[in-house]
């Protein structure tokens, strides 16, 4: 499959369903969400995370993203509540941007881009392990955080960011410990909800979207930061890592619900 392909020949988006069928199915991700088609649903419960900041292992580029990998071996750092039954455990985060401020997010509201949107993995483990969760449509929960540049940066984000000139290029990985990422949350829990998919091949079914209403600030220098990563590995041609977010997709009559009116 294409996954086994050097980066350098990764069709766009628009090719991924030639190797990746699911990529048209009829529940992917992300997804324009309009106010006005949203439900709001009362019976919606608040969301918890209960992150143990010992579980940060490592940071990493892997020429598509920035992530960070949470010890997942146990239920050491958990998300429960909202639209989730029992308890999910976080595996990693990651980001998506653009090459400018004004697009980068993969969803998009009311019209609107973000200059980028985080990623908060977990997957539910009474399906045994991540590859079993990936199979199941209740297998995965991820928390998408926007990022807007404005003129009260977060100083949490700092963490990563300080991080970024260690990982500079493709494969390059650095130890990342004692993080909480509960620190990123913005001050509101209001959330989107709708059942969709991984917006990377082979874009399964399997995730429950939890989408927080607020968005946090980050500074035009720390934007550039995250821009100043390479796709291409140590000893190659200079290849800057910036819009890493696939457009959205058909809705195709699905119901997005809000915990808020
Ligand atoms: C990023 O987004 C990576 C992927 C992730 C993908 O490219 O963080 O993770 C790995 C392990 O490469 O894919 C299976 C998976 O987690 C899609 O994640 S997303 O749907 O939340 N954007
Ligand atoms: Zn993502």
């Amino acid at each position: 499959g294409v996954g086994d392909l050097p980066l350098r020949f990764h069709p766009g988006p628009e090719r991924w369903h030639e190797n990746y069928p699911m990529a048209k199915g009829d529940k992917q991700s992300p997804i324009e969400i309009n106010s006005k088609d949203v439900r709001h649903d009362s019976s919606l419960a608040p969301w918890h995370a209960s992150y143990d900041p010992g579980a940060a292992k490592t940071i990493l580029n892997n020429g598509r993203t920035c992530r960070v990998v949470f010890d997942d071996s146990f239920d050491r750092s958990v998300l429960r509540g909202g639209p989730l039954t029992g308890a999910y455990r976080l595996r990693q985060l990651h980001l998506h941007w653009g090459s400018s401020d004004d697009h980068g997010s993969e969803h998009v509201i009311d019209g609107v881009k973000y200059a980028a949107e985080l990623h908060m993995v977990h997957w539910n483990p009474k399906h045994g392990n991540f590859a079993g969760a990936l199979k199941q449509p209740d297998g995965v929960a991820v928390v998408g955080i926007f990022l807007k540049v404005g003129k009260t940066p977060k100083p949490e984000m700092k963490r990563i960011l300080e991080e970024i000139d260690n990982i500079k290029t493709k494969g390059k990985e650095a130890p990342f410990q004692h993080f909480d990422p509960s620190i990123l949350f913005p001050k509101s829990r209001d959330y989107w909800t709708y059942h969709g998919s991984f917006t990377t091949p082979p874009c399964e079914e399997c995730i429950t979207w939890i989408l927080l209403r607020e968005p946090i600030e980050v500074s035009p220098d720390q934007m550039a930061k995250l821009r100043s990563l390479s796709k291409n590995g140590e000893n190659e041609a200079m290849n800057p890592l910036v819009d890493n977010w696939r457009p959205p997709q058909p809705v195709k009559g699905r119901v997005v619900r809000a915990s808020f009116k």
